[in-house]
């Protein structure tokens, strides 16, 4: 079999680091693009590096960023991708409000600087292209179950930098026969989720409740409902995505649906303890039933100009097309995310990192 070479920007997030294990799994030799920062940034990938000096290894990084073309260029004319995973990204919905026109040129324009770069450099019959697209374009509720045939409304600056990058990637399959095909994947989490989505964040403040480091977790909407799978999971649809005979658009969900208020409920329920609801809208606090402290308290600044409130998917596509069903439950996830930041926590509060 020919070599597969896979270039995944966005390898130093939560997905690009599933994905470059799991393809290397499989064999493949996998370059990732990193962004340069002043401090070292590549936790997640950290146990797939080998040192190159030793001979060849299957895992590479290289410095680039979404918004420089000439860097992509110069990338994917030396790598020479057979196949492209384009998961770099702003990801955060809510910064995207404070950050709206960057987010728009790394999440919308720097996926054209991509696909440009592939047809600019002739290689649209050798490289597979798979774009990272959301559940965010569904934004305001047109339909429940989302699928692939749902009309999108999306309802931040994030929503809307990803609709261009779905259509864009959806024109250049059209215009120039590239095999350019989008994941419309719904909310995957894991216990390397970025610490300010409200999952982690969620596992990581009651672990440090439990272990004494903090009192209190503050969240904005407790009742914003999202279809959460394990990150696990949506990587290897990815790969399958552009296993496919053709190049198309799926949906990854698991189609079942749970609130924020549901989630903080299951997470302390690992430590033991439940939680009591008193007061309403921002005054809303929950007690820990058997000691009576408030852990958790609302704080209106997670709340968001315009919110999306229900999401959950209808991924039948990808289960009849691709063979593609989540094997994870949310309550393993939680269960997992949980085990995983007690540890953490317990190790912070023995190194005593509170006082830091
Ligand atoms: P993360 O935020 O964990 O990772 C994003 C990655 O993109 C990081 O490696 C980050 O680098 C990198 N990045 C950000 N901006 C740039 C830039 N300008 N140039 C180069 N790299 C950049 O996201 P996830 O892993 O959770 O998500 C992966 C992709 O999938 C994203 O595109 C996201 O929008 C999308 N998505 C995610 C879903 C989810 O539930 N997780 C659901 C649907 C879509 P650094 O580490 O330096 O910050
Ligand atoms: P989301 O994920 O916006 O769905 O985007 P996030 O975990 O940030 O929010 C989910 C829901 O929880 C509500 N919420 C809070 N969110 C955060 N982050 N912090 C809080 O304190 C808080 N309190 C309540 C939010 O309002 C929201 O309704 C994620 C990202 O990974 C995107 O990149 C991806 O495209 C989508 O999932 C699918």
């Amino acid at each position: 079999m020919a070599e597969r070479v896979a270039l995944i920007t966005g390898v130093t997030g939560q997905d690009g680091a599933y994905l470059a294990d799991y393809l290397l799994s499989l064999g493949y030799v996998v370059h990732g693009i990193k962004r340069r920062s002043s401090s070292f940034n590549t936790a997640r990938v950290d146990h797939l590096y080998q040192d190159p000096h030793v001979g060849k290894v299957p895992f590479l990084m290289h410095y680039g960023d979404m918004t420089d073309s000439t860097n992509l260029i110069r990338l994917i004319q030396q790598i020479r991708p057979t196949e492209i995973y384009n998961l770099a990204a702003q990801s955060h919905v809510a910064v995207s409000f404070e950050s709206p026109e960057y987010t728009a040129n790394a999440d919308a324009i720097g996926v054209l600087r991509l696909l440009e770069a592939v047809r600019i450099l002739g290689m649209e019959r050798h490289t597979r292209f798979y774009q990272a697209s959301t559940s965010e374009l569904y934004g305001l509720v047109q339909e429940i179950p989302q699928k692939e045939t749902t009309a999108f409304y999306p309802r931040s600056p994030y929503g809307v930098a990803k609709l261009y990058g779905y259509w864009i990637t959806v024109n250049y399959r059209e215009a120039y026969g590239m095999f350019a095909s989008n994941g419309i994947l719904f909310n995957h989490e894991s216990p390397i989720r970025g610490e300010t989505f409200v999952t982690r964040k969620i596992t990581r403040a009651v672990a440090r409740i439990e272990v004494g480091l903090e009192d209190a977790l503050y969240l904005g909407n407790l009742e914003a409902k999202r279809d959460w799978g394990h990150a696990r999971d949506y990587v290897a649809g990815m790969h399958l995505i552009l296993q496919a005979d053709k190049p198309d658009d799926f949906v990854l969900a698991t189609g079942e649906m749970h609130s924020v208020r549901e989630m903080v409920e299951l997470a302390f329920a690992q430590v033991g303890r439940r939680i009591e609801w008193r007061g309403v809208g921002v005054e809303e606090t929950g007690l820990d039933a058997r000691s009576g402290k408030t852990v958790v308290r609302i704080d209106p600044t997670y709340f968001r100009p315009t919110e999306v409130d229900l999401l959950v998917g209808d991924a039948s596509k990808a289960r009849t097309k691709l063979g593609w069903k989540p094997k994870r439950s949310f309550v393993q996830l939680v269960q997992e995310m949980m085990a995983s930041d007690l540890a953490e926590a317990k190790r912070d509060a023995d190194n005593g990192s509170h006082f830091l």
